[in-house]
């Protein structure tokens, strides 16, 4: 089948023009002022007329279906990637999330299999929650034979899947050999074990609790320590959800002493601070229990400063939904609360209005930390975040005049809340192309349960020549200063 996307701006992130697109069989087949000539008989045709055309965002920080804190998320990968479409996303990276001592190639066959539902492309950073010569061995050959190019180490969430540092400096050696990109969920566990059990005593067991167990230094204590590992051993590192001013200067600090760190950016950060865990209402509060918390409102500025200045790369959602069931298992206890919420619907939306309507970020900025500059650090560009000829035909039809109320009552997540809501965004995908196909049109969600098609990533990690140089040369004594 072939779609006629007549009459817009298209949007990449170097460049804006007025021109058509014509996809074709699932790729983008021409770009221009005039394709009228090459469009094939019988081809649906959308009037984009007065509405921006741009790359399908990618949301690199998803959880569908996951396991976790004992129980599993509310969006399975058909619901979740559904409501992806619905919002303008096209590809989501999830994550594979082993149990310590479970081999590798076990937990990521069996997220395979979880993902096969899905109605959107998708792709997998697989956790390394444990360390032995079968981890060494299971990681080479998912970046060789499976397309896995990123390792995610979660710094917190003591006696589960916490990574200490042997594990840490072993997996970031091992991703170096690999070409693969190290990733980090930087908060220390250590002591965010202990502040939950300070905090109690101090008798506070509601959700107000939360943040107050996850202070900003806790985060920044461990981008530190994963920046530094991560120089040291000169491999690149990715900093996922930083969320307050000292992790964003600590990425900052880092990259001025040119090493390779990237920073991720969660839509609800960007927008939501920590008063959410004083409601009154206990629902509500724990409705926003995730990690790290949202925050005092001023680092919501240095967030959007990072992406503004390019020390912060790319934004993501952490999608991850629980409903009110499920976050009353921590009603006595605010650290059993399950951690946390949506937005992979919403995350667009969300972003142009608080970025492009205030001035903060041109359109083709937007299109940067939305879908370009994840399609480069995770080695999927030009074949996603780029619209060119040869691409896959994954777009989003984007109505800057549209408004929309978020909700829980229009969204297509399966979640129960919208940490969203109430919130009126001015820009909102009128259309959304997944592999060619019209997936959502004005309303009209079609998204299709098993079309999504699992999306190998090459390893290289950035500028990999250079990363494997220093390899090649590294001392066990050497300092990186
Ligand atoms: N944080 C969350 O809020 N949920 C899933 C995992 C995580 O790190
Ligand atoms: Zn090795
Ligand atoms: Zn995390
Ligand atoms: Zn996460």
């Amino acid at each position: 089948g072939s779609v006629w996307v007549r009459g817009g701006t298209v949007v990449n992130a170097d460049r804006q023009e007025k021109a058509d697109v014509l996809c074709v069989d699932g790729a983008i087949a021409a770009v221009g002022p005039d394709v009228a000539a090459l469009v094939p008989a019988g081809a649906q045709v959308i009037d984009a007329s007065g509405q921006f055309v741009m790359p399908g965002g990618i949301d690199p920080h998803t959880h569908m279906q996951l396991p976790f804190m004992g129980t599993v998320t509310a969006d399975d990968f058909y619901t979740g990637t559904a409501a992806a479409l619905a919002g303008g996303t096209t590809s989501i990276i999830d994550f594979v999330i082993p149990d310590p001592q479970e081999p590798l190639l076990d937990a990521y066959r069996k997220w395979r299999g979880w993902a096969e539902k899905s109605a959107a492309d998708y792709s997998f950073h697989v956790a390394v929650t444990w360390w032995s010569d079968s981890v060494h061995a299971d990681m080479g050959t998912l970046v060789r034979e499976e397309g896995i190019n990123s390792f995610k180490h979660f710094m917190a969430y003591k006696n589960a899947i916490m990574c200490d540092d042997e594990t840490l400096v072993n997996s970031f050696k091992r991703a170096l050999e690999l070409g693969a990109m190290p990733t980090v969920h930087a908060e220390n566990g250590e002591l965010v074990y202990l502040l939950q059990q300070e905090v109690a005593k101090m008798g506070i067991t509601g959700p107000e609790g939360h943040p107050l167990a996850r202070p900003p230094m806790v985060e920044a204590e461990a981008a530190n320590r994963a920046i530094a590992i991560a120089g040291v051993l000169g491999v690149p590192i990715y900093v996922v959800h930083v969320s307050c001013t000292e992790a964003a200067q600590a990425i900052a600090a880092a990259r001025a002493r040119g090493q390779r760190v990237y920073g991720e950016v969660l839509a609800g950060h960007l927008v939501i601070d920590e008063s959410v865990y004083r409601d009154p209402d206990f629902a509500k509060a724990a409705a926003h229990v995730m990690s790290p918390p949202f925050r005092a409102k001023g680092h919501q500025e240095s967030l959007w400063q990072g992406l503004q200045s390019g020390q912060l790369h790319t934004t993501a959602t952490d999608h991850c939904t629980f409903c009110a069931a499920q976050k009353a298992m921590g009603r006595d206890n605010f650290a059993k609360i399950p951690n946390g919420t949506g937005g992979v619907e919403e995350r667009l939306a969300v972003i142009w209005d608080a970025g492009v309507n205030t001035g903060r970020l041109t359109p083709s900025e937007f299109v940067a930390i939305t879908s370009a500059n994840t399609a480069k650090l995770f080695n999927i560009y030009p074949r996603k975040g780029l619209v060119g000829v040869g691409a896959d035909a994954d777009l989003v039809v984007w109505d800057p005049a549209a408004t929309h109320t978020l909700s829980v009552k229009t969204q297509h997540s399966k979640g129960d809340y919208n940490i969203f809501e109430g919130r009126t965004v001015q820009g909102m995908p009128s259309h959304t192309i997944s592999q060619g196909v019209v997936a959502y049109a004005q309303g009209d969600l079609r998204a299709e349960k098993g079309k999504g098609r699992y999306i190998k990533r090459p390893a290289f990690g950035p500028n990999f020549d250079a990363v494997q140089r220093r390899a090649a040369t590294l001392q066990p004594t050497a300092v990186v200063r």
